[in-house]
């Protein structure tokens, strides 16, 4: 930054009632010469030596990217790339059989028969913004991922035992899945899933132009079988979601009750809202049949006015963004983007809201003013919260009870202290921060533009994620990680919860169709065929890998043929990957240690054509390899 854009920031902070020496120390970047020793110590363990391992996982978003990034924490490694709503050139995510049936299952039959016009069978690509895990009495469970996808409104799960995606769900009726959330209490249960743009109830274009008839949708899925469980019309947009310790309530913030079609519509209204989501309520009016139903999914009316039990709408300055519940259980962060406020909402005031015809606004018991553009608020377990300040470029650390107090009109200032970041911070998360296990140790700010930071690529940026330590009041930052696009959101996660298997089971489910159809051909799949199957024009070629050697070194096949190759892994090692590469058929995927993996093509190339392992394994990698041989047609 400029001495003139550091001055402008002091001037802005000072103006909105921060600290003066926090505002001037952050300001004049002084504040990060200052290092005690115990933050040294903690900044060393961010640092680990050649060997040892992090104590924590940090699960990713990428967003436009679409996959899944698995990262070591506190030392920021990169781990794992899962693909989920992208294609993979490495493990053939998008065309194996087993991935495809996973992108397929779940779309509408409507978008299967759209894109099949396309000459495709799902979506090429995706925008993860939101990967959370699964729950147990309010902390993870080490179960599932659960994540968004923005672009083609769909939600996908991962297997943590494996960490592979196994269902993608494509949401009927809402439009754009944003904000997402597992239920906390007592357990996923719920995933609660947010629609973004609305548009028509029946989108089949006899509405076009007239908003007026624009409605949003509000989605709770089974986390269990990942089908949809109900939904809820509500007015506005949804932006981000979250729900309580309790298990009653969720709650979504809306940047949009204008229901604007453009951008002085949309930010028109000093107060827009949270909408508050009374689970049982909801559950009570499905039971009472008080719901239509579209496309397969029970609908009930929660629009402004409607005056029924399952929705309240709480004003909330000005087009709120994030919505963060804090490990006390009790208080909740809606963040105000356009205004320089959190608001606290008291979640044990809710019950009132939908009791009696009380105040909206009589949940609120805090709104202090933090600085320009909080998007996002993370928690250290000890009663303080962490927010972005997007247009200032911090992260701010302040207490929610004198918060609370000065909402009471109590002479206190909450604000404990401001760090810069750079720059422009969207998302931040603490160590198990939207846990009630928050352990107030990390704070990741998760910023969206790096500028001068890096060695320069070009035009196109990548983003910085800065770790920061929260062990004292002074927080510090003390490493830059860089990322490709777009990380919005992580989760930290405690290594000891999270325990991924080293070889699959040969009972997974994953090759379910492949185990029934070697069946039916007679072949088992752990011992391959001498000989490709031939039924008509589709030939099926079971094959095993055992370093370095495929159980064929050539089959053969006529041209035209339905090819589908079966690889089963029996390297029952640690680590010993295997691929199948056909070479200018444009075929590969990755086969891991007792895996199964297979996938079809048409033959339509005659010739001798090599496939080989793309995995490095064994000194003779290079030498796995074999022929497949396509007579031409005729012959
Ligand atoms: Cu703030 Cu999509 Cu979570 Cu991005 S959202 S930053
Ligand atoms: Cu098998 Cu490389």
């Amino acid at each position: 930054m400029s001495d003139n854009e550091n001055k402008l920031n002091i001037t802005r902070r000072g103006m909105l009632g921060a600290t003066a020496t926090g505002a001037v120390l952050a300001g004049t970047g002084l504040g990060s010469t200052l290092m005690t020793a115990k933050q040294a110590s903690a900044a060393a363990n961010a640092n680990l030596q050649p060997g040892e391992l992090d104590e924590y996982y940090g699960f990713w978003s990428s967003g436009q990217t679409g996959e899944l990034r698995i990262l070591g924490f506190p030392s920021m490694r990169e781990l794992m790339r899962v693909p989920v709503f992208n294609r993979c050139s490495a493990t053939g995510w998008g065309q194996t059989n087993e991935s495809l049936k996973i992108m397929t299952d779940g779309l509408l039959p409507e978008t299967k028969e759209f894109l099949a016009k396309r000459g495709m069978n799902t979506y090429d690509n995706g925008d993860l913004h939101h990967p959370h895990m699964s729950f147990t009495d309010g902390t993870y469970d080490g179960r599932y991922l659960f994540m968004n996808d923005k672009a083609n409104t769909r939600v996908a799960r991962v297997r943590c035992d494996v960490m592979k995606c196994d269902k993608i769900t494509e949401i009927p009726n809402a439009k754009a899945i944003h904000g997402l959330r597992p239920q906390k209490f007592p357990r996923t249960g719920y995933v609660f899933a947010n629609g973004e743009d609305e548009t028509p109830l029946v989108n089949d274009g006899s509405v076009l132009d007239d908003p007026s008839q624009y409605v949003n949708i509000f989605t709770a899925l089974d986390g269990d079988t990942m089908e949809v469980a109900w939904q809820v019309i509500v007015s506005g947009n949804l932006d981000n979601t979250d729900c309580d310790y309790q298990g009653k309530y969720a709650y979504s913030t809306s940047y949009n009750s204008e229901m604007g079609m453009n951008l002085a519509e949309m930010t028109e209204n000093e107060l827009d809202h949270v909408v508050v989501f009374n689970l049982a309520e909801i559950e009570k009016g499905i039971e009472a049949g008080d719901y239509q139903e579209l496309k397969g999914v029970k609908v009930l009316d929660g629009r402004k006015g409607q005056n029924k039990k399952y929705t309240r709408y709480i004003p909330i300055p000005n087009s709120p963004h994030g919505i963060n519940t804090a490990p006390d259980g009790k208080h909740v962060c809606i963040n105000g983007k356009l205004s320089p406020t959190v608001s606290i909402m008291d979640v044990t005031k809710l019950d009132a809201l939908f009791e009696s015809d009380a105040d909206p606004r009589s949940c609120i018991v805090g709104e202090p003013q933090l600085g320009l553009g909080p998007l996002h608020t993370a928690y250290d377990g000890q009663g303080n919260a962490f927010t972005t300040l997007f247009l200032d470029s911090q992260i701010v650390k302040w207490n929610i009870e004198k918060a609370i107090e000065a909402y009471g009109g109590v002479d206190v200032d909450p604000i404990i202290s401001k760090v810069d970041v750079h720059y422009q911070p969207g998302h931040n998360s603490t160590s198990m921060g939207e846990t009630k296990e928050a352990d107030g140790k990390w704070l990741i700010s998760m910023n969206k533009f790096s500028k001068d930071r890096f060695l320069n690529v070009g035009p196109l940026k990548p983003e910085n994620e800065q770790l920061i330590d929260i062990s004292s009041n002074e927080m510090k930052v003390v490493h830059d990680g860089p990322t490709f696009a777009e990380p919005h959101d992580s989760i930290i996660v405690r290594a000891d919860i999270v325990n991924p298997v080293n070889v699959w089971d040969r009972n997974d489910v994953t090759w379910e169709d492949a185990r029934k159809q070697a069946e039916a051909d007679g072949i088992d799949l752990e011992e391959g065929a001498e000989e490709p199957i031939r039924d008509g024009n589709k030939v099926r070629v079971y094959m095993t890998s055992q370093a370095p050697t495929f159980s064929l070194e050539k089959f053969t096949v006529k041209q035209g043929d339905e090819v589908t190759v079966y690889i089963t892994n029996l390297d029952d090692v640690d680590d010993v990957t295997h691929g199948f590469c056909l070479g200018n058929y444009g075929i590969a995927m990755e086969v891991a240690p007792m895996a199964t993996a297979s996938v079809t093509f048409t033959a339509d190339r005659p010739g001798v054509h090599w496939f080989y392992c793309q995995w490095f394994c064994h000194a003779l990698h290079m030498e796995m390899r074999g022929r497949m041989l396509v007579e031409p047609q005729g012959a």
